[in-house]
């Protein structure tokens, strides 16, 4: 696992600069979830596959970039599922975007996540991994990552990070949503989903979501590269992760590219979750 580790932030200095030097235009390509591609996600899918060839324990890689998973060690133990360059159409107005890792064994439902880690690139470059705990490095001037300190989530957040169209959410997470902002929470979001659950993660708690809407019923994230990951880590930071109603790691990928209506945070914030979403 600590060389999948370290490939990762092998990885996460060469799309930093990529990120901060090249073109931020589109490219010809279409990806299986029918974005087109920008230059950027296609570099930086190729520099993480890079990076994840040279290690023998990784059997196969699943890229939101990619339409098929690609074998790399056939004697290989881990299957990685990753979104090379999330939130990539932010680059453009200078937000910050991450990469996200999922790391599997023997399938790649939520029950087979072992380990997941994901990097922020912001003013500053953070790596955050998942085995047994979750910890933040930072890159530093020598372009290491120097552990800052371990994540753990309070029981109760303050802050709310509210997905999708509005037009399209359900009258009942409307409702939800409306009540939460009545309870004081504030509103933080950048429509990049690795910054907006790295605030929550590291300001102690909150609510993140991403319903369910009219015209895209089963949400917008994707399990395998976007929810399972970021759902091994709140649970291993002692938040919670659901559907609406389900806990996100007992779902199944029937296709590599599937995606699910998802809510991260604390376990308070999770709790008032599943007691709305109960009813309907
Ligand atoms: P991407 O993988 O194409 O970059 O899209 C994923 C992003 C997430 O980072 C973010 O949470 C979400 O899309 C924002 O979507 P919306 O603008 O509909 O709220
Ligand atoms: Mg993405």
């Amino acid at each position: 696992m600590n060389e999948i580790i370290d490939a990762i932030s092998a990885a996460a200095v060469r799309v930093k600069k990529a990120i901060e030097f090249s073109d931020t235009g589109y490219s010809e390509h279409i990806n299986k979830t029918g974005d087109t591609q920008l230059k950027l996600d296609i570099i930086s899918d190729l520099i993480i596959e890079e990076e994840f060839a040279k290690v023998s324990s990784i059997k196969s890689i699943i890229s939101e970039e990619k339409d098929e998973t690609k074998l790399l060690h056939a004697k290989g133990r881990y299957t990685i599922g990753y979104d090379p360059l999330d939130g990539s159409s932010l680059v453009d107005v200078n937000l910050a975007v991450g990469s996200i890792f999922g790391i599997y064994e023997n399938g790649t439902d939520g029950s087979n996540i072992v380990a997941a880690a994901y990097v922020v690139y912001g003013p500053r470059v953070e790596l955050v991994t998942a085995q047994n705990e979750v910890t933040l490095y930072r890159l530093n001037e020598s372009e290491k990552f120097v552990k800052a300190r371990e994540i753990k989530l309070n029981e109760k957040g303050k802050l709310n990070a509210t997905g999708a169209t509005q037009k399209g959410w359900a009258p009942y997470h409307k409702k939800l949503i409306d009540e939460i902002f009545a309870e004081g929470y504030r509103l933080r979001y950048s429509g990049g989903m690795v910054p907006d659950l790295h605030q929550i993660l590291l300001k102690g708690g909150g609510l993140f979501s991403y319903p369910s809407t009219t015209d895209a019923p089963k949400g917008k994230l994707r399990l395998v590269f976007e929810v399972f990951p970021f759902a091994f880590i709140f649970e291993k930071a002692l938040g919670a992760a659901i559907d609406g109603k389900k806990r996100i790691l007992d779902l199944k990928a029937s296709r590599i590219h599937d995606t699910s209506p998802c809510f991260f945070g604390s376990k308070e914030e999770i709790k008032k979750v599943l007691n709305e979403y109960a009813k309907h």
